[in-house]
């Protein structure tokens, strides 16, 4: 007699910051969990998972992870979007999580196995000012990083995307029960950008990976001068030059510039990056395991850009649980296309919730030996930390105008 899903829940907590995580129980008493955290949209994949997709997991057989991939896919009819994904997607995690567990082995074994030894991980510096930047950059590689992302607030832009206003230099941007306002002004960052990679090559020269994210602010050809101006610093990719949901756009900046391009992290299907991935637009590929669908899903994706020549390079920021991230780092060491994973970490008290095997040495992550994923779930420790509202920001042009985030 196969096994059966005897319980699903949705734990919504807030260690720190918001996540929602699902719990799944089996007829054999293996319990297996996914990361279903929508940040500033927590409580509709919550609402998605308790009242649509949990009462249909009752009495299903927890080894068919595909099969239940697919009837809550299609089953729902309505397809896509970043809720829907994001719930599949949590469910998916968690029945790989189950399936290692029962298997005795690590997920990444039942992936395939390692294709490499570690999973190349970037972390974020940030700075309020240049010279705080480079000493957040050193800090970094006094970790062991081998790939940072570099933000400096653009002289004049209150509160430019990806830097801390606080000095304990942990960048978390959702705050309060309403949207902080920021803002933009393309000219000026367009203007700084290259002399903050200038300033950090400089530096600490060119033994180090260097990322930015421009986090959708740009037009086409602004993206296409951002890239070229960068070219003498050499960063290993522009993240999100342009809004990500027009993928014909990064035909343009494609055409002007030999920078690498990255773009992904709030699409949610292969079919969002199929034009990117097919016309070969980018060069890495931002998808999560969270917000894709899962491991099923994004392994299909990720399988999709192989063929064309395309490397992940998936979203790792706090706001994604150690569900998340353990899952990801799994995925990461089984493809034969990875190129790199982001990697900001999360701090307690989320470490009294989450506990997991994943572990980082020489700018390197390695999910561990753990069967399943290799992450602990305490509910009881999470219902000391009950649901805070908290909204990503909206950014404003000086004229007022509401621009993209
Ligand atoms: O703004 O995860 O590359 N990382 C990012 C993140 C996102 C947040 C949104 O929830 O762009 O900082
Ligand atoms: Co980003």
């Amino acid at each position: 007699m196969s096994a059966r899903i005897t319980d699903a829940r949705v734990v919504v907590s807030s260690p720190g910051r918001n996540y929602v995580t699902l719990v799944v129980e089996t007829s054999d008493g293996v319990v297996g969990v996914g990361d279903a955290t929508l940040n500033g949209r927590e409580l509709a994949v919550a609402s998605y998972l308790r009242d649509h997709v949990c009462p249909l997991l009752l009495g299903r057989d927890p080894a068919r992870i595909e099969d239940t991939w697919q009837y809550l896919y299609k089953g729902a009819y309505w397809r896509r979007g970043p809720v829907t994904m994001t719930a599949v997607a949590a469910v998916d995690v968690a029945l790989w999580d189950v399936k290692g567990k029962v298997a005795g082995l690590p997920v990444y074994q039942l992936l395939g196995g390692a294709s490499r030894d570690g999973v190349l991980v970037y972390g974020h510096a940030d700075g309020r000012d240049v010279p705080e930047l480079l000493d957040r950059v050193e800090a970094h590689l006094e970790q062991g990083y081998r790939a940072v992302r570099i933000q400096a607030a653009v002289p004049g832009v209150v509160g430019t995307y990806g830097v801390s206003k606080h000095d304990g230099r942990i960048y978390e941007p959702a705050s309060g029960a309403r949207p902080e306002e920021t803002t933009w002004e393309t000219t000026s960052y367009l203007d700084f950008a290259p002399r903050v990679f200038e300033a950090v090559r400089d530096r600490f020269g060119f033994g180090v990976h260097l990322l930015h994210d421009v986090h959708h602010r740009l037009t086409p050809i602004e993206a296409a001068r951002l890239g070229k101006s960068l070219e003498p610093y050499r960063p290993f990719w522009i993240e999100d030059a342009t809004p990500a949901e027009d993928q014909t756009a990064f035909r343009t900046i494609r055409a002007h510039t030999t920078t690498p391009l990255a773009v992904g992290e709030v699409l949610n299907s292969v079919w969002d990056v199929q034009t990117l991935l097919t016309e070969r637009l980018v060069d890495y590929v931002r998808t999560s395991v969270s917000h894709t669908g899962g491991i099923s899903h994004l392994r299909k994706l990720y399988a999709l850009a192989e063929l064309y020549g395309v490397r992940s390079g998936a979203h790792g920021a706090g706001d994604l649980s150690p569900v998340a991230h353990a899952a990801a780092l799994h995925l990461d060491l089984a493809i034969p296309n990875f190129g790199i994973q982001e990697h900001m970490g999360h701090r307690d008290p989320a470490g009294e919730v989450f506990t997991s095997s994943y572990s980082f040495a020489d700018g390197y992550m390695h999910p561990g030996e753990a069967p399943g994923l290799g992450v602990g779930f305490d509910e009881r420790a999470a219902a000391r930390f009950p649901y805070e509202p908290r909204y990503l920001p909206v950014a404003r042009r000086l004229d007022g105008t509401l621009h993209d985030w």
